[in-house]
């Protein structure tokens, strides 16, 4: 909804200090935010002083369109190697019995399922399995492919990318243009968590460093492939580790250019080895969506993923400098229902979708995985 009050309305209504005045300013000139600043916001800045600002950004570069993307959601499996406490959702190798392993034929089969439907992606994530390879992963990328040439392939987070490549003796170069070739087009942002070596070896010591998810991105985005981003927040770490995890993220991308979007993921509590950290605020979400708008300079897209927020909080992302509510995605995601999200069957139609954006005062636009509008759906809706 475009405001009718103007950004300096707002902020004078505020009482603030010189500081955050000096920060509005540099937002309105569109010049970048420093580290420092970034603490700043977390420390001192109210919810209606960083509504307004991340606002004003997400209007200037989007209007009133928000995205949205119909895809669909393979996990492979759930039993994996490494042991991120964070985890709700994996199974050691050794109880493998209580977790899912699936073939590439049942993998087709559920893209079978999608036979004419209109989605436009499928996103492949799951646990690193001992077993599950490169070569298997090429096989079922290839069949995908040769099945349904259309649908974008998004699969792989940078830990299951990472241990694939050791494993199959390769440079992460030569290991990315074998997946490229067999028809992988994108990687999600999974297994960023938090970068900052303080924090990553507490949570998520034993797979691949902050550096390495780094390098494993930006060679993607060297072979002409696209990445998301993501941070995992609202558990052990403190401002600066955040701020430090962004200003890396917008490093990279000054780099490259190679990701599509920021997707600030909440902790969730239950049935992890983290469950004694209570989740953070909804205030405290908006926040860190707010602050990350204006951090991220040099990110178009702000992605508040729906199955892991809750719907009300997702739609409420609309007023903090998010543009992108991800998918419309069935039962097949398992990570947020299981770490205790009120989504426990994280679906919801096209037509749902457009309502919690039209509701909000916003369009809906359909979009394809690297952000080419597909469809409006503003007209029909109104
Ligand atoms: O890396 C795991 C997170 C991520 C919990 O790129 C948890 O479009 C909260 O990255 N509480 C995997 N989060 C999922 C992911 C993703 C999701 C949607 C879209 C895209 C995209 C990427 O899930 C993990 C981790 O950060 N996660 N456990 C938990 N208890
Ligand atoms: Fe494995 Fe990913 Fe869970 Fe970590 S977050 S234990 S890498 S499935």
């Amino acid at each position: 909804m475009t405001s009718t009050l103007s950004l300096q309305d707002v902020l004078k209504q505020q009482d603030l200090d010189k500081q955050l005045l000096h920060i509005a300013e540099k937002i309105q000139n569109q010049q970048r935010l420093s580290e420092e600043e970034g603490v700043l916001l977390f420390e001192k800045g109210e919810p209606g002083y960083l509504g307004a600002l991340a606002n004003h950004v997400r209007e200037r570069l989007h209007g009133d369109k928000v995205y949205f993307n119909r895809n669909f959601h393979i996990e492979p499996t759930n039993v994996c190697v490494f042991t991120c406490n964070f985890c709700s959702y994996s199974r050691q190798y050794k109880h493998r019995d209580e977790g899912w392993e699936m073939s590439i034929e049942q993998m087709m089969d559920m893209v079978r399922k999608y036979d004419g439907e209109p989605v436009t992606e499928v996103h492949i994530v799951g646990g690193v399995h001992p077993k599950m390879n490169l070569e298997f992963f090429c096989e079922l990328i290839s069949k995908i492919k040769a099945h349904r040439p259309g649908l974008h392939i998004k699969g792989f987070t940078a830990v299951e990318l990472d241990y694939m490549f050791r494993k199959a003796k390769l440079t992460t170069q030569q290991g990315m243009q074998q997946l490229k070739d067999a028809g992988l087009q994108s990687l999600p942002g999974g297994g960023a968590e938090i970068f900052h070596p303080d924090v990553r070896n507490v949570i998520c010591a034993d797979k691949v460093d902050g550096d390495g998810w780094l390098d494993i991105h930006g060679t993607a985005h060297r072979l002409d492939m696209h990445s998301n981003a993501t941070m995992l927040y609202g558990h052990i770490e403190n401002y600066a580790h955040r701020v430090d995890h962004m200003s890396r993220l917008r490093a990279l991308q000054d780099e490259t250019g190679g990701f599509n979007c920021f997707i600030p993921l909440k902790f969730r509590n239950k049935e992890n080895d983290m469950s004694h950290i209570a989740e953070v605020s909804v205030i405290e979400d908006m926040r860190l969506y707010a602050i990350a708008r204006l951090f991220m300079d040099n990110f178009r897209n702000l992605k508040a993923y729906w199955p892991m927020l809750g719907r009300q909080s997702a739609q409420l992302t609309l007023s903090f400098g998010v543009n992108d509510l991800d998918g419309t995605i069935d039962d097949t995601t398992k990570i947020y229902s299981m770490a205790g999200s009120e989504e426990q069957v994280p679906s919801m139609s096209t037509e749902d979708l457009c309502q919690l954006i039209t509701s909000a005062g916003r369009i809906p636009v359909e979009r394809d995985t690297v952000y080419n509008e597909i469809k409006t759906y503003a007209a029909e809706l109104a």
